[in-house]
């Protein structure tokens, strides 16, 4: 069949809107058609060139909602018609990773779903006979993708698309990060570095969990208003201290009982890790940084009882937490609609990226 998509020829480049072949599922393998698409932060990252993993021609989008349109040999938890989001963490059930309850990690398909191809080591997606790459087994930037079976998550079907697609990453990760990773108790005190489409929902799962202070920093101020809205009680402007590490072990009385980088910068990744408490204090890891870049801090920092911690998609087991959070959303126990600032067509793609580069967007959707 052909589809619509919007597809990143090369690094650096806009995304050019193109119609492309798309081949029916495979075994194991859906046709979903996506109804609604986030721009997260990582699309940029790649699309930028500074993802070591970057692949091109390739289809980007992986904050997707939609419907399956069709099913390959052999699938049998999905039907045509079911409402999905597809997963970049896939939750196989049977991978070492999976079975270990330790992470949310499933290896399964981790080889070549990196590659920007499906298990069975091909494409789906080209263009006058050329192949294009998948990314992270989702494409969600193309109006049909294909994606295994799994690595998506069956919702209800009453949750609008053009909100519950947010769930497919920013949601989970901000929220899952507090709940799954870091287990953030009721009375500690937080720090959340980054307001953007991830650091807004870590605050909103620490105001959820019932965290005490819920410290918010951030170089762009507009950040500050929202932020207070979903939760934060104290804003920290890196730009108006002297130092962003004491000013924040001066508010907790010693330091922050979790931190969270929601940005990429490794430089603020030092600084989150040394303005937790001495003796238990976690930072955890959001933020994707480019190729190359390393961490550092006195080893001193961890002997006295930091830890630091990463989390990837919050930490969640997408096929069984995915429908809760769609279901959070729809009892009203979580605020996603305030986040999406903007809902642009396809053709409007490059917009979206515009607007979270100028740091005017939160979350900008893409309806097909
Ligand atoms: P975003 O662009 O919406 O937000 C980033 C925020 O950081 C902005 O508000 C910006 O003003 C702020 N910022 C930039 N530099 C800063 C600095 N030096 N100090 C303080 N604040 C600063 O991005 P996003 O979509 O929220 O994504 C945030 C990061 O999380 C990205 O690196 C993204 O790739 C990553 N991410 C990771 C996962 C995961 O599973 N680990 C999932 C999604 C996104
Ligand atoms: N390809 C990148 C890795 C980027 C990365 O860390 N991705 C996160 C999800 S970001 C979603 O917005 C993730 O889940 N990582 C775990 C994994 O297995 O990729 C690089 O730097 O190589
Ligand atoms: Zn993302």
């Amino acid at each position: 069949m052909k589809t619509r998509a919007a597809v990143a020829f090369q690094a650096g480049q806009p995304l050019s809107i193109e119609t492309v072949e798309l081949e029916g599922p495979r075994a194991g393998e859906v046709l979903v058609e996506i109804k609604a698409t986030g721009i997260c932060h990582t699309d940029y990252y790649t699309l930028s060139g500074a993802d070591p993993e970057g692949i091109f021609p390739a289809i980007l989008g992986h904050e997707g909602a939609g419907v399956v349109v069709d099913v390959g040999p052999g699938v049998s938890t999905l039907k045509k018609g079911d409402h999905v989001i597809p997963l970049y963490t896939p939750e196989c059930r049977q991978c070492k990773f999976c079975l270990s309850r330790k992470t949310n990690l499933c290896q399964l398909i981790r080889g070549t779903q990196g590659k920007g191809l499906m298990p069975d080591g091909t494409s789906r997606f080209s263009l006058d006979g050329k192949p294009i790459f998948h990314y992270m087994g989702t494409s969600t930037f193309s109006n049909y993708t294909v994606a295994p079976e799994i690595s998506l998550a069956k919702i209800r079907p009453d949750a609008p698309f053009d909100k519950v697609c947010y769930i497919g990453c920013g949601v989970t990760t901000g929220i899952g990060a507090v709940i799954f990773t870091a287990k953030v108790e009721a009375g500690a005190n937080v720090a959340v570095f980054g307001l953007g489409g991830i650091g807004l929902n870590v605050i909103q799962g620490a105001k959820m969990v019932g965290a005490d202070k819920i410290i918010g920093i951030d170089i762009n101020p507009a950040r500050q208003e929202m932020a207070r809205r979903f939760g934060m009680t104290h804003f920290i402007n890196p730009q108006e201290v002297d130092n962003v590490v004491d000013a924040i072990v001066q508010l907790t009385d010693g330091g922050a009982d979790y931190s969270f980088e929601c940005i990429g910068n490794t430089q603020v990744m030092r600084q989150a890790l040394e303005c937790t408490h001495k003796g238990w204090g976690q930072s955890i890891i959001i933020g994707v940084a480019e190729a190359g870049a390393e961490i550092s801090t006195r080893p001193f920092q961890l002997v006295t009882g930091r830890q630091w911690k990463g989390s990837a998609f919050g930490g969640a087991r997408g096929r069984t937490d995915v429908p809760k959070i769609v279901d959070w959303y729809m009892e009203n126990k979580i605020n996603i609609d305030d986040l999406i600032t903007h809902t642009l067509p396809l053709e409007r793609i490059n917009e979206g990226f515009d607007l979270m580069k100028r740091g005017e967007s939160i979350r900008a959707v893409v309806q097909y």
